[in-house]
């Protein structure tokens, strides 16, 4: 593994995966994510662990996909290459997924703790769905899950500007389990973890499925529907301009088109 580290006991019964690109945020590239859904596979089928911990580092969970790896993919290119589908692991994994956030939680990154099932965050933890002002839109169900955590009001808010919440408004709003002290963070989802660790498996996964089954079927066509409009971005002139900025560090200038 070059992208994360695995500890398959890091505790008795719970595995930790970290990811571990911190000089790039650790933005998740295609290869870190294949590194992801291998492992999340590997651990769903050792009966020896009973929760997973997914986390980042204290400056970065993960500041979103990998900007310069699409940056120039036509829309097309996104919709062939489907390399988003190993994304699709996170959500299929039957045992429970704590994510343990410090630092920027943003985009793809936002998303990817939101398909985790619990998130502990740390005092400096922000979040936000900055898509927009790189001319793209959320492409891993958070205009879905959001909405769903945060309501409509936030959501829209936060979709449609690219602002970044704290730690603290984010429990407000129910997007996050607990706060604390960033030197607490990995210990409190650690102390989460071994609580349901010592519960019935069998139990543990029915119940994990069963509360996901409360909104999944309009969860599955709002996600595939925002999926195509995410792909459809990098139809326009707008989506080029705004990744490239950001590659090339300076303020993008959108046309409308
Ligand atoms: N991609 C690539 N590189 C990134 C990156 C990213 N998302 N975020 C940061 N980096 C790199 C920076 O380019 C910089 O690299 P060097 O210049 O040193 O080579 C390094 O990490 C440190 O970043 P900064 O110098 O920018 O650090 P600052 O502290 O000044 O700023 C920041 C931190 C997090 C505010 C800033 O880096 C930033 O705005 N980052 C981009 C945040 C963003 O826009 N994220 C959303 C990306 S789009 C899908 C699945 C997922 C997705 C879509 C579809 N499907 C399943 C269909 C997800 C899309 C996205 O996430």
């Amino acid at each position: 593994m070059e992208f994360i580290k695995v500890t398959e006991q890091y505790q008795p019964g719970i595995a930790l995966i970290q990811l571990n690109r911190p000089k790039e945020l650790n933005a998740l590239n295609k290869q870190l994510m294949e590194e992801v859904r291998d492992t999340l596979q590997l651990l769903d089928k050792n009966e020896e662990v009973r929760v997973i911990i997914i986390t980042g580092d204290e400056r970065a969970f993960a500041a979103g996909a990998d900007i310069k790896q699409m940056a120039n993919k036509s829309a097309i290119d996104m919709l062939l290459i489907d390399q988003f589908s190993t994304w699709d692991q996170i959500r299929k994994t039957k045992k429970p997924i704590i994510a343990a956030v410090s630092g920027f939680a943003l985009g793809g990154g936002c998303e990817f703790a939101m398909m985790c099932d619990m998130i502990i965050a740390s005092e400096t933890a922000k979040f936000g769905q900055p898509e927009i002002k790189i001319g793209t839109i959320p492409g891993a169900g958070g205009t879905q899950r959001l909405t769903k955590a945060v309501g409509k009001a936030k959501a829209m808010e936060l979709i449609l500007t690219g602002r970044f919440i704290s730690a603290e408004e984010a429990h407000f709003y129910g997007l996050v389990n607990k706060v604390v002290p960033v030197e607490m963070y990995l210990h409190e989802a650690v102390e989460l973890a071994k609580e349901i660790a010592q519960l019935s498996p069998v139990a543990v996964q029915l119940a994990k499925e069963a509360i996901n089954r409360s909104f999944e079927t309009q969860l599955d066509e709002g996600l595939a529907f925002e999926r195509k409009n995410f792909y459809l971005t990098f139809a326009s002139a707008d989506q080029k301009e705004g990744m490239n900025a950001f590659v090339e560090k300076r303020k993008p200038s959108f046309t409308g088109r």
